[in-house]
């Protein structure tokens, strides 16, 4: 039996940050499909071990984690030092402050797009809205873009958290029907993840099951 296991549906952006990690990290782990249309998010064990009812959750041994971002954190602690997780203060504090920012910022204009976009059925579509939010997480990505013009990954000079979770929104943002600003840095970097096998496995996944669903 696997150590790890990890509860979350495959169409779930933050299941699919913690799935690129433990990819990424080579690491063996079971999945149970949770969420969603599987459900199981009310059952009392569930919130037992995630008294918020969402996933991700990762049980490690004893140890239960819940929030993707704890969690890769936690991974990247405990299995991924020398690779995601950067010994030198200095160097993960980098990699720290453009993970704080991702999730404060890109993350937030980001998603609601995609909720506006994708999981709103057409009729009740807010054109301004979409227009608004597009522009903004237009905006975030060329500061994004900047940082790849002096740094080959966001987190450093190598893969790291900030670019997991940075990169995990770039498969949806490319897939959207929408006008995109021309990035050289972020395209590029985009390229380079895509030769990832970790993070097309985990990331690249169609959401045509979503589209239309405002109830999960
Ligand atoms: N900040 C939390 C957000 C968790 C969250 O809202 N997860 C969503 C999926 S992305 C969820 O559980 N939705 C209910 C469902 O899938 O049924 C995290 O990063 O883990």
């Amino acid at each position: 039996m696997a150590r790890l296991t990890l509860w979350g549906r495959l169409s779930s952006c933050n299941v699919q940050k913690v799935l690129w990690v433990l990819e990424e990290l080579e690491l063996p782990y079971e999945r149970i499909d949770a969420g969603g249309d599987f459900g199981g998010l009310d059952e009392p064990a569930y919130r037992a071990m995630n008294p918020h009812g969402t996933v991700p959750t990762l049980r490690d041994g004893e140890q239960v984690v819940w929030d993707s971002d704890a969690i890769i954190r936690y991974l990247a602690a405990s299995y991924g030092k020398g690779r995601l997780w950067p010994e030198d203060p200095g160097e993960r504090a980098v990699a720290d402050q453009w993970l704080a920012w991702v999730n404060s910022t890109l993350y937030r204009d980001w998603i609601d797009l995609f909720w506006m976009l994708v999981r709103t059925p057409p009729e009740q579509q807010d054109a301004a809205g979409i227009e608004a939010r597009r522009s903004r997480t237009a905006a975030r990505l060329a500061v994004l873009d900047r940082r790849l013009a002096e740094s080959a990954f966001v987190s450093g000079d190598a893969l790291g958290l900030a670019d997991i979770a940075a990169g995990m929104t770039l498969y949806r943002w490319f897939e959207m029907p929408i006008e995109r600003p021309e990035l050289a840095h972020v395209e590029a970097w985009y390229r380079t993840l895509r030769e990832r096998a970790a993070y097309v496995n985990a990331v690249c996944r169609p959401f045509e099951d979503l589209k239309g669903k405002l109830g999960y």
